[in-house]
């Protein structure tokens, strides 16, 4: 939910198609009461409502909240962070749906994310400021509802992405375990990065090295992206693969297919390239291929 021309149907189709969206998020049109769909994770079948924001809508949904908001299991809520003087109004709007949910005592987890947060705004203070007041005010709400801050742009799909897996996570108690063995892992290795994904990209759980900078972030995901294209097009269960960020700095790393029946995840695990001894790189990853029957413990107990 949010208001018109926040951004919500340019984030479900960005998450929905992962690369190639630009030039149908350039021609959509708000979107005329609501547009639902379905999508599933971890084998359950979630439907995604997406609540045109124009007013008259707005003031439908808040006369007859039973009608629409009744059973909500996760809510986005998409504020435009560019457009300051809406800023009051997208407030007033999420205040009176978490008024609704407070008096049905549904204690949805609400993730708010400031959108169109694009990579020229990242330095710039006057945004940063205001955002941080809003969150600042924002706070209030959470005695009764866990609220999550997400900075979102369709210009950095993992932003999105990050985003909507984080609120998914939020209804899979066991789903942190996977990050903690993560890291759990990281502190055997010299790894960038480990990261469990499902077949449409949502994050399960990942380790980051500390400090690994945005665009290092960026230049594996896109090159995940890629990749995970492949090893579905070629029937792969593995793929090992070597590259450099903009830095020189190289880095080597494979993707791991572990099915579950009909549900295929993907293991991205990566690491430093010790270019003096490719050997040592070449022990490491094989001693991750080796810890296959963990993960897929790991993920049965979390699905099942
Ligand atoms: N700069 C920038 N523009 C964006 C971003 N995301 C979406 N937009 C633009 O914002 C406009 C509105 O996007 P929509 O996704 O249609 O907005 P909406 O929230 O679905 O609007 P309603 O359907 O009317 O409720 C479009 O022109 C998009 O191109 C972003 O991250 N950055
Ligand atoms: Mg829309």
């Amino acid at each position: 939910m949010g208001l018109d021309n926040a951004g919500k149907t340019s984030i479900i189709t960005a998450i929905t198609k992962r690369f190639g969206f630009e030039e149908e998020i350039a021609r959509l049109t708000p979107t005329r009461r609501i547009a639902r769909d379905s999508f599933r994770f971890l084998g359950i079948e979630f439907n995604r409502m997406d609540f045109g924001g124009q007013r008259q809508y707005r003031e439908e949904y808040l006369k007859h909240p039973e009608k629409y908001l009744m059973g909500t299991d996760l809510l986005f809520y998409v504020i435009d962070a560019q457009d300051f003087n809406r800023y009051i109004e997208s407030i007033d709007y999420l205040e009176e749906v978490l008024l609704f949910f407070k008096e049905e005592q549904e204690y949805v987890p609400i993730c708010i994310l400031f959108h169109k947060f694009d990579p020229q705004l990242v330095n710039d203070k006057d945004i940063n400021k205001r955002i941080l007041t809003l969150k600042q005010a924002l706070t209030r709400y959470s005695n009764d509802f866990d609220i999550f801050f997400f900075e979102t742009t369709i210009f950095d799909i993992k932003s999105i992405m990050d985003a909507f897996s984080s609120g998914l996570s939020m209804l899979f108690e066991k789903m942190e375990m996977v990050s903690q063995l993560f890291s759990q892992i990281s502190k055997n290795y010299n790894t960038i990065l480990i990261a469990l994904f499902d077949a449409k990209g949502i994050t399960l759980g990942e380790h980051f090295r500390p400090h690994l900078q945005l665009q290092e972030k960026l230049t594996i995901y896109e090159k995940y992206i890629v990749l995970q294209k492949r090893v579905v097009s070629e029937n792969r269960t593995l793929l090992e693969f070597s590259d450099k960020f903009h830095s020189g700095e190289r880095f080597s790393g494979l993707i791991e297919v572990l099915s579950f029946g009909n549900l295929e995840f993907y293991l991205l695990f990566i690491v430093e390239e010790d270019e003096s001894n490719l050997e040592n790189t070449i022990t490491l990853l094989d001693r991750i291929e080796a810890a296959k029957p963990q993960m897929e413990n790991l993920i049965l107990q979390i699905i099942q």
